[in-house]
Formats: structure tokens, C-alpha cells, sequence
């Protein structure tokens, strides 16, 4: 009978089910783009302390013209995790794209984002695809090489092997000829990495503590999310940032039909965001089948923009 109802939990429930019983709780950071989740994502896209975006879409505009050439023209772009797209516009206008694909797990926020492109870039075809990119797609049948765009240092959220298997993955998806646009952000001082990841306005925390609400919404989980903290720390030897949801009293709840308990101070580690330094991003290129071409960082070295070719 729990088997059962097991069975028709779907993704998320047996993922949730799995990473609670685990002597250290942990969910996959891919789950918290629900609806809300992603629309407090890019609510912490305009925040002071999360540098990500506003560096990597500056260095996007000042040098899209460079990677264009490195690309060329005229190719279809098919970008992995379009989310909000926001930085999309500049690549297609400077490659001069006809097709663009876009892939995203959250179908309803893709096709809301997606009808503003389609104003903001009038004449583009735009074949969405809702899906896991971590798994094989079947592109939509396009034509000639093809340019991935994969930015935002989503390849963050990937452990060293994760990553690598998923770079593979994509060189294969886009084919022979095919070069990606890849976003990466930097190793930095720990305290602009921790500030971005718990910033003063709470967006960070309300994003983490939105999965816990998830649960209870969508798997009739009865957690107190009251007595959850948010929890950002970087981790040196690892190079990453980890986020953790802390529980502040000992507490028992149930979620998609099972009991957990959790004692006082115990967390659920809810995401890794892996940080490369520029060689280290190109040894991710090297030692997954790409080879990189070029990238480009601010003066600062907060974030990395590379091309790579098939
Ligand atoms: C979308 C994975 C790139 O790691 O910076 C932002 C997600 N988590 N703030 C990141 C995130 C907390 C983000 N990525």
C-alpha cells in the first residue's frame, strides 16, 4: 500500500521521499523552480548582492559581437534552462538567429516569458521545449549547426562528475559543429559569495524555505516551514557554496504519506552552486569533449563567459 502511493507521487514526491529518509536530508536544487519558486528567482536576479546576472549580462552586451564571430550567424540557438530569458535577446540579435529553442522544466513560466521575447524579437521562430535537459532530448529538427547557450552558472548547481556527464550530454544533443555560450561563475572572497547567497532583503531565504511550502502544497506535507532557517555556506575544500534549511526545534511531519522527524539543528541541504576559476572552467571544457575557444570576465573576475566548440 505505501509502495503504491509512492508510485503516483511522481518527480518530485519519490525524489522528496528519498532525500528526507537519508541519515543527511537533502532535495535536489532542481526542484525549487515551481511556479513561485522561479518567480522568486528572478526576483533575486535584481538583487544588490547577487552580482550573477547583472555581470554576466554586461559582458554579454559588450561582447556579443566577439562571440558572434566565434559562432557564427545565422545558427539556431537552443538554450538549456531559459527560466526568464532575459539575457537571451542579446545573443540572438548579435548571431543573428532565425530559430530559437528554448528548454525549461517550468512550462507555464517558459511560455509567459517566451510571448515577451517573441515582441522583443520580432521575426524569430521560437520552438519552446518543456523537459529535463539532464536527460537526452530530441531537439526539434533544425537546420545546420547549432549554438547552445547555457548561462547563468547553472552548471553550478552540478557536482565535478554531474557537470562533466551533463557537458558531455549537451555536446552530443547539439552535435558536430556546434559550439556553446556557457556562463560560469568565479571563486571569489567568501563574503561576497555568502552575501549573494543570503541577501538583506530575504529574497534568498524565501526562495530556499519555498520548497518546504512546496511540499506541503504539493505532496500534503505538514512541515512547520516557521521553524526552518535559511543557511548559506562556502565550503573551501569543495569550492562551493551550499544552502541549507535548518530546523530551529526538534519536530516530526509528514510528507507524500510518510513521517520524518528532524532534531534541533539538523538541516536539509537543499543546493550546491559550484564556483571555477577561468582555467578550472576550461579543464571542464577539455575533459568533457569541448574544446574552449575564448572567454571573457570584468575587471573584478565575478563571473566567466566562454565559448566553446564541438
Ligand atoms: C541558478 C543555480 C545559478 O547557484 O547562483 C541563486 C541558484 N540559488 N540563489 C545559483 C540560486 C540561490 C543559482 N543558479
Amino acid at each position: 500500500m505505501a509502495q503504491a502511493t509512492v508510485d503516483v507521487l511522481g518527480d518530485f514526491g519519490r525524489a522528496s521521499v528519498a532525500g528526507l529518509s537519508q541519515p543527511r536530508k537533502t532535495v535536489a536544487a532542481r526542484y525549487f523552480y515551481d511556479d513561485r519558486g522561479s518567480r522568486l528567482f528572478d526576483e533575486i536576479t535584481r538583487l544588490p548582492e547577487y552580482y550573477l546576472t547583472r555581470t554576466e549580462t554586461a559582458l554579454l552586451d559588450e561582447h556579443a559581437a566577439a562571440i558572434a564571430r566565434l559562432t557564427g550567424h545565422g545558427r539556431p540557438v537552443v538554450e538549456f534552462g531559459a527560466g526568464s530569458a532575459a539575457k537571451t535577446p542579446m545573443l540572438l540579435r548579435a548571431t543573428h538567429a532565425p530559430v530559437y529553442v528554448p528548454i525549461d522544466i517550468s512550462g507555464e513560466f517558459l511560455h509567459e516569458s517566451m510571448a515577451a521575447l517573441g515582441r522583443t524579437v520580432p521575426g524569430l521562430r521560437i520552438i519552446p521545449l518543456t523537459g529535463d535537459f539532464t536527460k537526452p532530448l530530441r531537439l526539434p529538427p533544425v537546420d545546420g549547426p547549432v549554438t547552445g547557450f547555457f548561462p547563468g552558472s547553472t552548471i553550478g548547481n552540478f557536482d565535478h562528475r554531474s557537470a562533466l556527464d551533463l557537458l558531455r550530454l549537451l555536446r552530443n544533443m547539439l552535435g558536430e559543429g556546434a559550439h556553446l555560450v556557457i556562463g560560469i561563475d568565479t571563486r571569489k572572497d567568501p563574503r561576497l559569495l555568502e552575501a549573494a547567497y543570503d541577501d538583506g532583503a530575504g529574497v534568498t531565504a524565501a526562495f530556499n524555505l519555498n520548497l518546504l511550502e512546496r511540499m506541503n502544497r504539493e505532496l500534503g506535507g505538514t512541515i512547520p516551514v516557521d521553524a526552518f532557517e535559511h543557511r548559506a555556506v562556502w565550503h573551501d575544500g569543495l569550492g562551493r557554496i551550499e544552502m541549507h534549511l535548518v530546523a530551529t526545534r526538534s519536530m516530526s511531519f509528514r510528507v507524500a504519506g510518510r513521517s520524518f522527524s528532524m532534531a534541533e539543528g539538523e538541516t536539509i541541504h537543499t543546493e550546491n552552486s559550484y564556483k571555477y576559476t577561468l582555467e578550472e572552467a576550461r579543464l571542464l571544457a577539455r575533459a568533457s569533449g569541448w574544446e574552449p575557444l575564448a572567454c571573457w570576465s570584468d575587471a573584478d573576475h565575478r563571473f566567466g563567459i566562454h565559448v566553446w566548440a564541438a
